[in-house]
């Protein structure tokens, strides 16, 4: 494998993984294609800011220029978040991005497959791709939740995307022998809100208890990586039959106009932000900055322990 003619790490990050310090990787798609600018520009100083203070430091994922970035400058993150131009690649796409040298925002499945490559194990994000409603006919099924089953990260999200079929995606992840923890929860989170009706396979204590569970996994050489879902703040949540409506509504409207594949996801998000005056998405910012937050603290315990 020559990966590493395509894997650019910023110079503070290979320093830190080279002393097994603690390190978080970030998403790009959700900057490019899940919030509007100029607001994601804020969102993405701020996030890297949460994840400092934790003691930890963050790797923001990107292609740019034929390199696998990890670690994105200001300049770079403004391209990001302007998003002209700027492709939302899956694994299937990495390839034709590197070899062509567009530039592309990197969803769950990407950035934890660059976060492999880079030797990063903790990841956070809004919440994953999973199986969508509807899927037994459209075959929608998100390339993340193969990335979970093969690729070892730890993905800290506020449960899956709720205009999910989150009963199927939790049949997905038990099916690929994804470990799915709740943190200080015993529901898994349906993003917006804090419960979803699932359970957890195991509700965690804290941060220590993660790592621990998280360095037993890959000690016995396990496959894959794990989900940790995150309940948004109690403050910030929304209540869960309210925005039933609001997501069967974007959906009947991306039914309407005929939204398919990688459009669906972006479509919902900004439809779901419109219907719900922008309430929705302040939640969103507040669900992303506190998993960055634990995903932090996961970090540093896993960093210990090495
Ligand atoms: N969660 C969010 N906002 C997002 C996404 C998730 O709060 O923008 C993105 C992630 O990058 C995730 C992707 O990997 O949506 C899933 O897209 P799809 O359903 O097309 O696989
Ligand atoms: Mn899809």
């Amino acid at each position: 494998m020559n990966y590493k003619d395509y894997l650019s790490i910023a110079p503070e990050i290979q320093e830190a993984l080279e002393q097994g310090k603690p390190v978080v990787a970030l998403e790009s798609t959700i900057l490019s294609h899940g919030m509007p600018y100029p607001e994601n520009v804020e969102f993405a100083s701020a996030v890297e800011v949460v994840v400092r203070k934790e003691g930890a430091i963050p790797a923001t994922t990107a292609i740019i220029g034929g390199k696998l970035k990890v670690g994105l400058t200001k300049d770079e993150l403004e391209i990001m978040c302007k998003a002209e131009d700027v492709g939302k690649v899956s694994r299937r796409d990495v390839a034709v991005y590197l070899a062509t040298g567009k530039t592309g925002a990197t969803t769950v499945a990407t950035t934890m497959m660059i976060a492999a490559l880079a030797g990063i194990k903790i990841f956070a994000t809004g919440g994953i791709g999973g199986v969508h409603r509807g899927a037994q006919e459209t075959m929608d099924i998100s390339a993340d939740l193969q990335e979970l089953a093969h690729t070892p990260v730890c993905v800290v999200g506020a449960g899956c995307k709720s205009i999910l079929d989150i009963g199927l995606t939790l049949e997905y992840l038990e099916t690929m022998g994804v470990p799915v923890l709740g943190y200080q929860t015993d529901d898994f989170p349906a993003f917006y809100s804090r419960k979803s009706g699932f359970g957890v396979d195991y509700n965690i204590k804290d941060a220590a208890e993660a790592a621990k569970i998280l360095k037993t996994k890959w000690d016995l050489g396990l496959e894959g990586g794990a989900l940790i879902g995150n309940p948004i703040p109690e403050e910030y949540a929304l209540d869960f039959d309210e925005m039933e409506k609001v997501i069967n509504k974007a959906l009947d409207m991306a039914k309407k106009d005929g939204i398919r594949g990688k459009a669906t996801t972006p479509y919902l998000l900004a439809h779901i932000k419109e219907l719900t005056d922008g309430v929705s998405f302040a939640s969103n910012l507040q669900l992303a900055y506190n998993n960055a937050k634990v995903a932090s603290q996961i970090s540093v315990e896993l960093s210990k322990l090495k």
